[in-house]
C-alpha cells in the first residue's frame, strides 16, 4: 500500500477480502482439486511441512502425516454436503505441533496446518472452563447482564487483554456495549463507530464464517502459489486467511498486537461481535476458538429470546396506553385533553422526546419544544392524510423548515382527524444528542501511513459526520404499534362525532 495515501471508504468496501492470495505466517496451506490432486500451496509449505509439492500430485503421495491424509480423504468423501463441518486433526511434524483443519470450498479441498503453541492438557483445561461459562450464560435474564457476563468469561478462558461486545445498529454503525479489560487500558465502553469501520463485505463474510484471528499484527503475509491462470482461491472459510492491510493498520494504531472476533448471528443477521484485543502476540488454539464460537451461538439464541420477550412487553405497554387513551377519549370532550393526559406514556412507549397534539388550529405541546416550532411543524403536515407521516432526518423536511428545526429532526405523525387537521405528533431529537458517548476519544493512539481516519478518534469524527441531522430511525415495532393506535383514535373520533351529532 502506498505511503501517505489516505483511506478511501469506497475502495475499502470494494476490497475482495475473501481472495487475498496470501495467508498469515502462523501455518501453511495446501489446496487440492476435488479429486485430491494438488492445485496450489503457500510458499512456506515446503519448509514448514517438510514436503516437496508439485502441481497435480495426489494428496496421499505428498508425505503428509497419516492423520492429515485421513482428514483430507474424509473431506473429499463429504465434499458435496454443504453443511459438512471442517475436519480437524492434531498432528506433529518434526517437533512442532499443528492443528490440521480441512474444508471444502467451491469445488476445492483446502488443508491448513496451524501452529499450536499450547499443550493438549492446557487446551483441555480451557475447554472445561468454557463449558462452565456457557452454562452460566444461559441463565442471564437481560441482554446487558448476558453481554457483561460473556465478555468476562471469554476473557477468562482466552486470556485476552480486552474483550468487548460490539453491537450493530440499524444503520450498521455499532456500539461497544460491554467490556472486560486489563486495568491499565483506556476503556472503549460506550463508544460508537461508523459502519465503514467494518465494511459491508466484511460484515457479509462474518455472517458466514463466524470467527477470525490475527495472532501478530506485525506479520508478513505468505503468498500462495498455484497454476498460472487458475481461479484465485476463495479463502472465505480459511483460518489462515491474510486480513485487510487497512484493518491491520487500524488495529496497530490502537496499539493492538493480536485480535480475534466472533460473530453473533441472529436469524442470518450480524447482530454483533465479540471483539478481543491483546497488546502482545497471541495465538488462541483452534479448540478454544471453537469453544468461543459455541459460546457466541448460545449468546445469539439467548439474545433472540430476550429480544422476543422485550418486543412482546413493548407491544403490551403500547396496548395498555391505547386502551387508557380510548377510555379518556370517550369521557373527554376535547381529544387534545385526552391525548395530553397520556402524552408521557405515549412518548415512553414510542421512544419520543416530545409530543404535539393539534386539532382545529389548537395546539398542545408536551416536552421542551419551542412553541413557534410546534406551530411550524403542524403547518408542514399535509391535508387529507390518512396514514402515518414519517421523517427521520433533516433532509426529509420541507426545505423552509430545516434551519428552524434545531435538534428536533425525527417525526412520527398520526392523522387522527383528517377533516379537522387533527394530528398526534411524536418527535425525536438528533442521535448526537442522545448517544451516551463516553466522550470523544483522546489522541492516545498512534497514526500510521494511511492517516488519522484509522483511529478511534478518526472513527468518532466520521460517525459524527454521517449521522449529523439524523434521529434514531422509528423501529418497525413502534410503527406497527402507532398504526394500531391511529386506528383506535380514528374509531374513537368517529364514535365521538356520531354522539355529538345525535
Ligand atoms: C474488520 N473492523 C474489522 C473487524 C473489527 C473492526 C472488529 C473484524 C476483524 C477482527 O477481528 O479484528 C472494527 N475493531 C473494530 C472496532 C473496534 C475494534 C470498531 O476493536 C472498536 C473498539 N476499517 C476502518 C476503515 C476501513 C476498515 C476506515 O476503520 C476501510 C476504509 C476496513 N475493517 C476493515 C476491513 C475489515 C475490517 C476491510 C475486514 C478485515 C478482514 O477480515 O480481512
Amino acid at each position: 500500500m502506498e505511503h501517505g495515501r489516505q483511506v478511501d471508504l469506497q475502495s475499502c468496501a470494494d476490497e475482495p477480502i475473501h481472495v487475498p492470495g496470501s495467508i498469515q505466517p502462523h501455518g501453511a496451506l495446501l489446496f487440492f482439486q476435488e479429486d485430491g490432486q494438488l492445485e496450489g500451496w503457500s510458499m512456506n509449505a515446503p519448509a514448514m511441512l517438510g514436503i516437496a509439492p508439485a502441481l497435480g500430485l495426489p494428496y496421499a503421495d505428498l508425505g503428509l502425516p497419516a492423520d492429515a491424509v485421513d482428514a483430507i480423504a474424509d473431506c473429499i468423501a463429504v465434499r458435496d454436503d454443504d453443511d459438512a463441518a471442517p475436519l480437524v486433526a492434531s498432528l506433529r511434524v518434526g517437533d512442532t505441533d499443528y492443528d490440521c483443519v480441512v474444508h471444502a470450498e467451491a469445488g476445492r479441498i483446502v488443508a491448513e496446518f496451524e501452529l499450536r503453541e499450547t499443550s493438549s492438557e492446557e487446551v483441555s483445561r480451557f475447554a472445561i472452563k468454557a463449558h462452565g461459562s456457557i452454562d452460566r450464560l444461559r441463565r442471564q435474564k437481560t441482554i446487558e447482564a448476558l453481554l457483561a457476563s460473556a465478555v468476562q468469561q471469554v476473557r477468562e478462558f482466552t486470556g485476552f487483554d480486552r474483550v468487548m461486545a460490539y453491537c450493530f445498529r440499524a444503520d450498521d454503525s455499532g456500539d461497544v456495549v460491554a467490556e472486560s479489560r486489563r486495568d491499565d487500558l483506556v476503556p472503549y465502553l460506550g463508544q460508537r463507530y461508523p459502519a465503514g469501520d467494518i465494511p459491508a463485505q466484511a460484515r457479509r463474510l462474518y455472517t458466514l464464517n463466524t470467527l477470525r484471528m490475527i495472532p501478530d499484527m506485525g506479520y508478513e503475509s505468505v503468498p500462495l502459489y498455484g497454476a498460472p491462470g487458475a481461479a484465485p482461491l476463495d479463502m472465505s472459510f480459511a483460518v489462515l486467511r491474510s486480513v485487510s492491510p487497512v484493518h491491520v493498520e487500524y488495529l496497530k494504531n490502537m496499539g493492538v498486537c493480536a485480535s480475534m472476533s466472533v460473530s453473533i448471528v441472529i436469524n442470518g443477521r450480524l447482530w454483533g461481535l465479540i471483539a478481543c484485543h491483546h497488546m502482545s502476540r497471541k495465538l488462541v488454539p483452534h479448540a478454544i476458538r471453537m469453544a468461543a464460537d459455541v459460546l457466541a451461538q448460545v449468546m445469539a439464541s439467548t439474545i433472540h429470546s430476550i429480544e422476543a420477550r422485550h418486543e412482546a412487553s413493548l407491544a403490551e405497554q403500547s396496548a395498555r396506553v391505547r386502551t387508557a387513551l380510548v377510555e379518556s377519549l370517550l369521557l373527554d370532550d376535547d381529544p387534545l385533553d385526552a391525548l395530553g393526559e397520556h402524552a408521557r406514556a405515549m412518548m415512553a412507549a414510542s421512544g419520543a422526546q416530545a409530543m404535539v397534539a393539534t386539532q382545529h388550529g389548537k395546539i398542545a405541546t408536551h416536552g421542551d419544544l419551542p412553541a413557534g416550532l410546534a406551530e411550524a411543524i403542524v403547518a408542514s403536515l399535509p391535508d387529507n392524510q390518512h396514514d402515518l407521516v414519517v421523517r427521520e432526518m433533516r433532509a426529509d423536511w420541507p426545505e423552509t423548515l430545516r434551519e428552524q428545526l434545531g435538534k428536533w429532526v425525527g417525526l412520527l405523525a398520526l392523522p387522527f382527524d383528517p377533516l379537522g387537521h387533527g394530528w398526534c405528533i411524536l418527535l425525536r431529537v438528533e442521535q448526537i444528542e442522545t448517544v451516551a458517548w463516553g466522550g470523544r476519544p483522546d489522541k492516545t493512539e498512534a497514526i500510521g501511513p494511511l492517516g488519522a481516519r484509522l483511529t478511534p478518534r478518526g472513527s468518532f469524527d466520521a460517525w459524527h459526520e454521517t449521522v449529523r441531522g439524523c434521529a434514531h430511525p422509528w423501529e418497525h415495532s413502534v410503527l406497527a404499534n402507532s398504526r394500531l393506535t391511529l386506528a383506535e383514535l380514528v374509531r374513537a373520533m368517529n364514535a365521538h362525532r356520531s354522539q355529538t351529532e345525535a
